[in-house]
This record gives C-alpha cells, sequence and structure tokens, in this order.
C-alpha cells in the first residue's frame, strides 16, 4: 500500500514497543513525533541514539532521526494519528494499573481534532479502549467520540496490541500478524488503513475489547503452558525421571509440544498479563491463576535444590550461569535468574560467582554484595560447581571435557550429556 507522507503521527511513550514502532513509522515515510515524559529519553533519541537495547535499533533510529522523519519532545502536537504505548504495570496485590493509559489520553486531548485516530498498543485490561474513549469525551466536550449514543463518530478509537518478541523486535513489528480492535467497525477500518501502511503481517479487524483479549489471552496461553513443563520437571525430580528426557520424547507425539522448564518466567509480559485476566475474572480464572503459582514457585524450588547441590560441597566456588531472563539477549528485567542468584548470594556470600556474557558490569540487583562478575573460561578454570539459570549459546557450546568434573544444577537442561546426575539421587529424594 502506498505510504501517505501527509500522514503525521505522534508516538506516546518511547519506551520498548514505543520507540521501535515509532521508528518503523518513520522509515516507511511519515513524519513522526515521539513523545515521552522523560527528558532524558527526549534528549538522547533527538541525538539520534538510544536508550533501550534491541538489535538494530540504534542504526535506525539514527537514520530516521538525521532525516527529520523522527523527532522527540516532552509536548505532544497537533497530528493526524495518535498512537499511545505506555507502561500498564500491577500494583503489589496483582490489579492492573491504567493511569498511565488515562495520562497519555488526557495529554493529547487539547490536540485533538476530527479526523484523528487514537490507537492504543499498550497491553491492557479489557475496556480499557472505552475508558480512554471517556477521558477523551470528558476532556473534549466538543468532539463526537465513538461508541455513544448519537451518530457520527468524529474521532476513531482502536486498540491494537504489540506482539513482537524481545530482541527480534524490529523483524516482528513488520512481520507480524495485527490484530486491530476498534471501537466502531469504523474505527477498525480507520486504524487498519494506518498499520497497512507500514505492516507485512496480515491485519484483521475486531473489536476493542476482543483485541484487549487477545493479547492478554496470548501471554497467558505461553505462561500455562511453561507451568506445565516447570509442574512436570519437578514430579520428574522426585521420581528421579529426566524431564528433558521425557518431553523430547513425548514431543515426537504429532500433537504433543510441550514447552522447556525453567528458573521460573521472567520479562515484563508473560509473568505479569496474566494477572489482567485473573483480576478480571477472579472466580473463573482458575488454570490461568494456578499457573503464574506454579511459575513463580519454580524460582524457589530452584533456589532450594541449587542450595542442597552447594551445601554437598562446602566452601567450593560456585558459578551461576546467566542472568538475563531468557536465551542471547542482554535482557534482566523480571530475570528468574538474577532472582536466583541474588538468593544464592545471599546465602554463600563470595562463593558465589556470576557470569553473564551479556552484562557490561555487574546488574544491580547485586549493588553492595560480594558477587562478582567473571567469565565463562574463568568459571571453568575456578568453579567446582555450575548452577546454570540460562540457556545462553555460548554455554551450550561448552564442551563435556570442559565440564565433565563439575558439579552442575541445569536449571535449563542444556547438557543432556553431564555424566552425574543434576542432583546425587539422596538429594533428589530430599527434593
Ligand atoms: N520460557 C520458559 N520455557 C519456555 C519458553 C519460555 O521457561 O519453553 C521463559 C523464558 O525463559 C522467559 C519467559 O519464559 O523467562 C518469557 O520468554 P518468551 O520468549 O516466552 O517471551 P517474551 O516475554 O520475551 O515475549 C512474550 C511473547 N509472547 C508470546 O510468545 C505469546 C511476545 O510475542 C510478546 O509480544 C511479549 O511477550 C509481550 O510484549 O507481551
Amino acid at each position: 500500500m502506498p505510504v501517505d507522507t501527509q500522514t503525521k503521527v505522534a508516538v506516546i511513550g518511547l519506551g520498548y514497543i514505543g520507540l521501535p514502532t515509532a521508528a518503523l513509522i518513520a522509515r516507511s515515510g511519515m513524519p513522526v513525533l515521539g513523545v515521552d515524559v522523560s527528558p532524558h529519553v527526549v534528549e538522547t533519541v533527538n541525538s539520534g541514539r538510544i536508550h533501550i537495547e534491541e538489535v538494530d535499533l540504534d542504526g535506525l533510529v539514527q537514520g530516521v532521526v538525521s532525516r527529520g522523519l523522527l523527532r522527540a519532545s516532552l509536548t505532544v502536537e497537533e497530528a493526524d494519528v495518535f498512537v499511545i504505548a505506555v507502561p500498564t504495570p500491577v500494583s503489589a496485590d496483582h490489579a492492573p494499573d491504567i493511569s498511565y493509559v488515562l495520562a497519555a489520553a488526557r495529554t493529547i486531548a487539547p490536540v485533538l481534532r476530527p479526523g484523528n485516530v487514537v490507537i492504543l498498543e499498550s497491553t491492557s485490561p479489557v475496556g480499557t479502549t472505552e475508558a480512554m474513549r471517556d477521558e477523551l469525551q470528558k476532556m473534549r466536550p466538543d468532539i463526537r467520540m465513538p461508541g455513544l449514543p448519537g451518530n457520527g463518530a468524529e474521532v476513531a478509537i482502536a486498540y491494537c496490541p504489540e506482539r513482537v518478541l524481545p530482541g527480534r523486535i524490529l523483524i516482528e513489528l513488520v512481520n507480524n500478524d495485527r490484530c486491530i480492535g476498534g471501537i466502531t467497525p469504523r474505527c477498525a477500518r480507520k486504524a487498519l488503513g494506518f498499520y497497512r501502511q507500514f505492516v507485512r503481517g496480515e491485519c484483521i479487524t475486531t473489536t476493542a475489547r476482543s483485541a484487549e483479549m487477545v493479547k492478554l489471552v496470548e501471554n497467558s496461553y505461553r505462561d500455562v503452558n511453561i507451568a506445565f513443563a516447570n509442574e512436570l520437571s519437578v514430579i520428574a525430580d522426585g521420581m528421579g525421571i529426566d524431564v528433558w528426557d521425557v518431553i523430547r520424547l513425548a514431543n515426537r507425539h504429532p500433537r504433543v509440544n510441550i514447552l522447556q522448564p525453567g528458573p521460573g518466567v521472567g520479562g515484563h509480559c508473560i509473568a505479569v498479563d496474566p494477572w489482567f485476566i485473573v483480576h478480571g475474572d477472579p472466580v473463573n480464572s482458575r488454570i490461568i491463576r494456578t499457573a503464574r503459582e506454579v511459575n513463580e514457585a519454580k524460582t524457589d524450588y530452584v533456589i532450594e535444590q541449587a542450595s542442597k547441590l552447594i551445601d554437598s560441597l562446602p566452601d567450593a566456588e560456585i558459578a551461576c550461569l546467566g542472568l538475563a531472563f531468557k536465551p542471547n539477549i542482554d535482557d534482566f528485567r523480571e530475570s528468574p535468574a538474577v532472582k536466583v542468584a541474588r538468593r544464592l548470594v545471599d546465602r554463600y556470600g563470595r562463593r558465589v560467582k556470576l557470569v553473564e556474557p551479556y552484562a557490561k558490569g555487574l546488574p544491580m540487583e547485586f549493588a553492595g554484595t560480594p558477587a562478582e562478575l567473571i567469565d565463562i573460561d574463568d568459571a571453568i578454570e575456578r568453579c567446582p560447581v555450575f548452577v546454570v539459570l540460562v540457556d545462553h549459546d555460548m554455554f551450550k557450546s561448552v564442551p563435556l571435557d570442559e565440564r565433565a568434573d563439575k558439579l552442575v544444577y541445569d536449571s535449563r537442561g542444556i547438557w543432556p550429556d553431564q555424566p552425574h546426575p543434576t542432583l546425587p539421587e539422596p538429594l533428589r529424594k530430599a527434593g
């Protein structure tokens, strides 16, 4: 579809989703204003640099800023399309907080004009797009909003969730299918026309409420399936069975595809979004809530099992392999590996060494502790005990002869050929 280079776009929130989205829209030829509350973010982007880590994003941002297609500001200006990509955190009691979305609505309300399209991309509890519409209507009674009694809405409001995988954001933003939910069918069609200009994947329209649920369901589906694998791993440990072997063999069934156990679920999405559903219907979300509990409990289980192994070799140095929340990325947000390593440092102090090829320095969670960052070669030389927390390719490629004499607790199953069992037999039983 030809790009309408006259369409002015404002992206509210320049975080992990907002900044790559703004840069990609700009690359397609539409002028984009990125708005953020942080002066540091605004300055960084305007100088053509980035404040987050994501593959190839630096070059893209530098290119579109230098061509004048993307600029950042603390204040919003008039535009044709507004894309909102602000955080929607959960509170300690798992209640979703949509205050940033409503604040973004209040930010754009003064510059809103008839003919505008407003799109929410933030992961949101069902009903948030309508709440955003109500907030806009409150501030702009002069503009007719969609889906309210009376005809002839003057602006279009839609929900279109991002569904990109960290580490592949730029590829997936363009190639993934998009689900576009309008407050009315007309709103959906308007938003569809916008996305078709820079998305190569299929764009499918639905209602705003369904689109909100689609996003939550995708991540809950994954959480439930990871919980199944994590539950199996604990059961198999108790029975003295190798869970990785069981999963590999069960997955040879044409209709079985079990995911991989690990030290818990990290990142900002899969461990959070299921709570939005549970909060929306606590009585009926039994599997979804239990899956969260199983995945959270797995982190404590790994800490206890690793500790038993460590206790069997008093005074030995311990290498924790990996801190990232998943393999081959430098993202430590909500990482179960960080939680496990931190608790081991609390228990075993300076005996614990951290190995993380993607860390530039010691992550802040370890500030003030005796923990030390060492490289994998040092670990192989110095540490008789290995606790594998992340399945980075670099760890997987360590050959057997370099680790055959190590006592290994492998929470990711990266070394099926490790000669001694993950846990000595008596420790397994005690687990
Ligand atoms: N994990 C396991 N076992 C597995 C798969 C994953 O323990 O078999 C763990 C990972 O180690 C990690 C966590 O789950 O700690 C999440 O990793 P992930 O790769 O499954 O997902 P994210 O959080 O990087 O991105 C997810 C994606 N959602 C789905 O795959 C349904 C992505 O498409 C979403 O856009 C993203 O959440 C988001 O922003 O919501």
